[in-house]
């Protein structure tokens, strides 16, 4: 944020210019999705991204390397940065002291008065103003020369003129705003600790040195703090996501630059496995759409590698060359641009379109990986040899695909053998259950509604996708059954509208292992049909965990806690009759259709990607599907949220 023709002293008066101010803000309260998206809980913690991007900026600047966020009591949220304090001298433009104006005046794109290198900017990009408007208060105060600015401010409206409340120390400066989410506008109005953690945590990893901390204050019993500060920036990020898996080298490479107004930072590693984990960033917001930051760098790798392996004779002179994707294959990568008037595309606007990011990235990348492959030829090795062994799975893959292509073109879609499939052809009304071992399968069978539920028995353990290559995933006959079943093809031939089923229900054990093989179907479903999940069109179904019969009646229990309160309410005497249930193998069809299946009395839950970024979700599936034992604990419980409760 820059401001022009800022004097260093405060007045009390006020313009004409208010009363247009006002209208503006009104905007933002009639209207607020227009300018934060969404009043639900995604837009409640966006207000506090809006807030912190000022002092990201700032320190972008090299003026701030600490800020703190608190959530207090009620819900209301404090941002300390200790940068130069927003001025509080009037911007001549408004007749205002420019911190009014910062609060009070929407802005169109962040920016402000000329000179501005705006690179931050949440989502919207709309700042401070908005926050206020969608605020039932907020009170602001600065730290500068030696005094303590305030202003107070209620549903965007001044409350009083800035004035200076006390002194500080001489040398302290910076700004601290804390503001309560309107209740009226927000669905939601309580923080979520972990939401908040994440992003802050994202912004430090993307903001190398900048300290963030996050600060719960709602229980007095346990005051809970995070501190995110990472001097190594993106790099630690790529240790971060790479955590739970085993790298291919030691090194993690960093490439830095700066092109036709492009600040480019890369850093990359490969690991073991045979996911690509790539993230895009543009001035510190994701792109999950990717864009031209993206296109440059996969274009630089793969010339790069290209070169490298013929020049140094790895790739053989009558092999074609390495696909970006055989180079990409078990790459974590960050690739983080800045720049100055990012243009956005594609339907949900998160696609960058600049060409001069692509060119900018493409030179950086080329340029200082070449020299870092010429300086580290072990590391450069490891890597073409990675991608020689992906290229030929690859090749076998695609022969094996082509294979049942054909044989679909000749025999027809026919259907795996073990699935029973349901007579209605209408795909809203009809669920498949995917149910753990034969022998469950067999009383599913017999306790489904004919007409709209299709059952597909797979065998133990499926394939973990997180550690197998294309060409065995393909031949997997579980994976391939599902497959088929869905009706969806799979990568490039992927289409939704093909899809059989609107309910693809995960049915296991209600044990670790059965929830073990519920998550290597989600890895699965998560890494070859995002969309599905996505969609929600994914289910886990949630069979009883206890049985209680007493006098000739029956009752069913899903967690320990129910069963504790229907034994409250029908006594605790030796008339009870508990069973636990080990196994679905343990109900007839009649109990299994009784308890799970009926669409009348089932609980259905749905499996959804929360509110986390990208990145943290991928984690997530890696984490639990890694080797490496004490990260994979701690994820076991987390992955409870993936899974929210759906009303059926
Ligand atoms: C702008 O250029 C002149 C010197 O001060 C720069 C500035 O505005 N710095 C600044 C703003 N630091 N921190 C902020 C800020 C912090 C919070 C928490 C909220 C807002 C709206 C701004």
């Amino acid at each position: 944020m820059s401001f022009e023709n800022i004097e260093d002293k405060v007045t009390n008066e006020y313009g004409a210019d208010q009363i247009q101010i006002l209208e503006g803000l009104e905007a933002v309260r009639k209207r607020p999705g227009m300018y934060i998206g969404t009043t639900s809980s995604r837009g409640l913690h966006h207000l506090v991204y809006e807030i912190v991007d000022n002092s990201v900026d700032e320190a972008l600047a090299g003026f701030c390397n600490t800020i703190q966020v608190f959530i207090n009591k009620g819900n209301s949220i404090t941002v300390i940065d200790n940068g130069r304090g927003v001025p509080v001298g009037i911007n001549h433009k408004a007749g205002l002291p420019a911190v009014e104006v910062v609060f009070t005046i929407l802005h169109a794109g962040g920016k402000f008065g000329g000179g501005g290198y705006k690179v931050s900017g949440g989502l919207h990009g709309v700042g401070a103003s908005v926050v206020n408007a969608l605020s039932s208060w907020l009170e602001v105060e600065i730290y500068s020369d030696a005094k303590i600015y305030n202003q107070r401010y209620e549903y965007g409206k001044v409350c009083y003129p800035l004035k200076v409340i006390g002194e500080c120390e001489e040398n302290k400066t910076g700004t601290k705003v804390t503001f309560q989410p309107d209740a009226t506008i927000f669905e939601d109005t309580v923080y979520d600790f972990d939401t908040l953690k994440q992003r802050l945590r994202e912004m430090a990893f993307l903001t190398k040195g900048l300290r963030i901390e996050l600060t719960d204050l709602r229980d007095d019993e346990k005051e809970n703090t995070k501190v995110f500060h990472y001097e190594g920036g993106i790099k630690e990020f790529v240790a971060y996501m790479n955590k739970s898996k085993s790298p291919l080298y030691e090194h993690i490479m960093y490439f830095e630059g700066k092109k036709d107004d492009v600040y480019v930072e890369v850093a990359i590693q490969h690991n073991d496995s045979y996911t690509e984990s790539m993230y895009g960033f543009v001035n510190n917001i994701n792109t999950p759409e990717g864009g031209t930051h993206i296109e440059g760098f996969k274009r630089a790798l793969t010339k790069t590698f290209n070169d490298y392996g013929r020049t140094n004779k790895i790739i053989k002179d009558s092999e074609p060359n390495l696909s970006g994707e055989d180079i990409r294959e078990g790459l974590t990568a960050i690739i983080s641009i800045k720049i100055e008037d990012p243009q956005f595309e594609g339907q949900t606007k998160q696609k960058l379109g600049n060409s001069e990011a692509r060119n900018a990235v493409d030179s950086v990348v080329c340029e200082q990986l070449t020299y870092f492959l010429e300086q580290n030829p072990q590391v450069a090795k490891t890597i073409c040899e990675k991608s020689l062994l992906a290229q030929r799975a690859r090749e076998a893959a695609r022969k094996a695909r082509d294979l049942t292509r054909r044989k679909t073109a000749l025999e027809g879609s026919s259907l795996p053998g073990k699935l029973a499939d349901c007579s209605d052809k209408d795909p809203v009304n009809c669920e498949i259950y995917i149910v753990e071992g034969d022998s469950a399968g067999g009383s599913a069978k017999s306790a489904r509604s004919r007409a709209t539920q299709a059952i597909l028995p797979l065998r133990g353990k499926i394939l973990n996708v997180e550690k197998a290559r294309l060409d065995k995933i393909y031949a997997n006959a579980e994976i391939k059954a599902m497959i088929t079943a869905f009706g969806t093809g799979i990568h490039e031939d992927f289409d939704i509208s093909k899809l059989r089923y609107h309910k693809i229900i995960i049915m296991t054990d209600a044990d670790v292992d059965g929830a073990h093989i519920a998550t290597l179907m989600l890895t699965f479903l998560y890494r070859f049909m995002p969309e599905l999940i996505k969609q929600g069109y994914v289910y886990l179904a949630q069979p009883p965990l206890y049985k209680l019969e007493k006098n000739k009646k029956v009752w069913y229990a899903y967690s320990d806690e129910e069963l504790d309160s229907i034994l409250t309410e029908v006594g605790r005497d030796q008339n009870n009759k508990i069973q636990r249930y080990k196994g679905l193998g343990e109900m007839d069809a009649e109990q299994l259709w009784e308890t799970t299946m009926d669409p009348e009395k089932r609980i259905l839950l749905r499996v959804c990607i929360g509110e986390d970024s990208e990145s943290e979700v991928d984690l997530t599936f890696t984490t639990l599907m890694g080797d490496k034992v004490e990260p994979r604990r701690e994820f076991i419980e987390l992955n409870a949220k993936y899974v929210r409760n759906l009303d059926i």
